[in-house]
């Protein structure tokens, strides 16, 4: 099938989708697949999303690229070369253009164009997309695809129109790529700061770090892709596959080792692996050598118990000041008074290891905060730091920003941004009630950003994709989560992020949406695992879509 043009100008689909990362893409090959005309609505001028928008210096995934790739078609896993452990930008964005050539994506793409509003029309059962340029479409179904990390987030810092520099945010990095041989200021030190901090560093003639709250960060290890590696995982794609969509991270923790080479499993119960508090300085100590920032992951008991968590916390702090030559500058990169575990894990290469250089200087906001910007560069309390760039690495309206930037109108003209005021509501994160025929893809309440994403992506999108198809079987015009299924996943979402250190009091993040003033104080994903959640929209389905209503 495909659209159809009308003399006003209104596109008519079978669905518009609206983003073309890595979900809106999956969408639209899938639908297409299923015999749905599509339309895809992206701001960007090409595919790849997240990877698109993000291309500042250094930035790169932090999950093995054989796991970070599609899984829903064999011969692309087969056909695509990845070079590295974990691979940079260039090469993911690359990956996303060869898949949008493969499956000839891009003839139902709209580039260039942003979504501005959608709404709801009951009568018809229609949702009508109107975007920056003035185009309409209708469709039936209307799914956001907007990605959890792409509202880019720039403080409201007094004076910032008056700067005569250029201001750059990492989440939205010039195409052309930027000169950055001159006096660069850098704000954010969470992952795309820790990313871009150490290779900006080695091509600026001076670069201000301007940090308020110094992170925990372990070092990538990246490196080459091996061949036999490589080789390895393609021979048992199937199985790799297979296991990432049941694991509870999305990550299917196989081993390209050959079984035969591995130890026969001991037998008999195993003995109880030690809790990092009950060792004593010197075994913490020797564990520390032994494992390094492997400690992280071996003792678990950190990230439950808050005298494990205190005790590795000890420990990171002393690793800081064995890199960093200057001892207030390691006391300044220390963090303090939250317990690790509570932001989005980091992976660096060579961060701490940046402070040494000459032309390096931290900024340490907790002695003095940014009061304004001046023509000339950035004023705290405590000194003026004159730049030529100035670089926000300051995150993003996370999970919620994409969606609310949009007029989104559900049924009887009802805004999203009012359903919403108290903090976001969804069923499963996938729709929200009074939003009938409106999917979210990664919403908040769904595994997402705690998983490898991808992985993620591709299970909502078949869900999706296999509840459109029922309804069209089925003669049924729309699907709605009912307020109570709704409101019974937010108290589950929130019930078992209890005890985690995500929820921590002294922790502030933006999983809790607590990096952007005024937004409500709510733990945004669904910590309860991808496998968990995959069986549980499963068992929805069986039950004949328990807590939505099909109309
Ligand atoms: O954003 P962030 P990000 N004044 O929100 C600081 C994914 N990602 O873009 O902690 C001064 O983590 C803020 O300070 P504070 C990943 O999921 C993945 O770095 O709020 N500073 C913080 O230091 C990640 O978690 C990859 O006190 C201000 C920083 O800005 C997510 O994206 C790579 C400030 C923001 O850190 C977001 O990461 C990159 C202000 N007014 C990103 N406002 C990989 O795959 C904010 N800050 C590896």
């Amino acid at each position: 099938m495909t659209a159809t043009e009308t003399a006003e100008d209104v596109v008519r689909v079978d669905a518009v989708v609206v983003g073309a990362g890595f979900a809106g893409m999956y969408l639209l090959h899938k639908l297409r697949q299923d015999g749905l005309s599509v339309r895809v609505v992206e701001a960007g001028t090409d595919v790849g999303g997240t990877w698109y928008w993000n291309r500042y210096p250094g930035a790169r995934c932090d999950v093995p690229s054989m796991e970070y790739s599609y899984g829903f078609d064999a011969e692309l896993g087969q056909e695509w070369e990845w070079t590295e452990l974990m691979a940079a930008q260039p090469e993911i964005l690359r990956y996303a253009q060869h898949v949008a050539e493969r499956f000839d994506l891009r003839r139902d793409i709209s580039f260039s164009t942003r979504v501005v509003a959608a709404s709801f029309d009951g009568g018809r059962a229609r949702w009508t997309v109107t975007t920056d340029r003035g185009d309409r479409i209708e469709a039936p179904f209307c799914i956001m695809a907007t990605g959890a990390l792409s509202a880019a987030n720039i403080p409201e810092v007094p004076g910032l129109e008056r700067f005569t520099g250029r201001v750059l945010h990492t989440g939205a990095w010039p195409k052309e790529g930027v000169d950055l041989g001159c006096r660069v200021g850098i704000i954010g030190t969470g992952s795309s700061g820790v990313q871009a901090i150490p290779v900006i560093a080695e091509q600026a003639e001076q670069l201000f770090v301007f940090q308020r709250t110094p992170g925990f960060t372990f070092p990538a290890n990246n490196k080459p892709l091996r061949p036999d590696v490589k080789q390895a995982y393609k021979e048992n794609y199937a199985e790799v596959r297979e296991r990432q969509r049941h694991s509870s991270t999305g990550f299917s923790n196989w081993s390209p080792i050959n079984k035969a080479d591995k130890k026969a499993p001991a037998t008999g119960p195993r003995p109880p692996r030690p809790k990092l508090r009950e060792l004593d300085e010197q075994q913490r100590q020797e564990a520390w050598q032994q494992y390094g920032f492997g400690l992280f992951n071996r003792f678990t008991d950190i990230y439950k118990d808050p005298a494990s968590n205190a005790a590795a916390c000890d420990l990171y702090a002393e690793h800081v000041h064995a890199v960093v030559q200057d001892p207030d500058v390691a006391d300044a990169l220390t963090p303090v008074g939250y317990p690790v575990g509570c932001k989005r894990q980091v992976l660096d290469t060579n961060f701490y290891e940046t402070f040494n250089r000459p032309n390096v200087t931290l900024v340490d906001l907790r002695k003095g905060a940014i009061t304004e910007i001046t023509e000339t560069g950035v004023q705290t309390e405590t000194g003026h730091y004159e730049l030529d760039i100035l670089i926000f690495a300051t995150g993003f309206d996370a999970m919620t920003g994409a969606l609310e930037r949009i007029d989104l109108r559900g049924r009887d003209g009802v805004r999203l941004t009012d359903v919403w005021a108290e903090g976001p509501r969804t069923y499963l994160g996938l729709q929200v009630a009074g939003f009938p025929n409106l999917f979210t893809v990664t919403g908040p309440g769904s595994p997402s950003v705690l998983a490898n994403v991808i992985v993620a992506i591709e299970q909502h999108v078949e869900w999706i994709a296999d509840t459109i198809g029922h309804l069209r079987r089925n003669g049924l015009r729309t699907i709605e989560a009912t307020a109570e299924a709704a409101e019974e996943w937010g108290r589950h979402v929130n019930d078992v992020a209890q005890g985690t250190m995500y929820v921590a009091p002294t922790c502030n993040s933006w999983y809790l949406g607590a990096n952007i003033p005024g937004k409500p104080r709510m733990f945004l994903p669904y910590v309860g695992g991808l496998g968990r959640y995959r069986a549980r929209c499963d068992e929805i389905v069986a039950n004949g879509y328990e807590g939505f209503a099909l109309a």
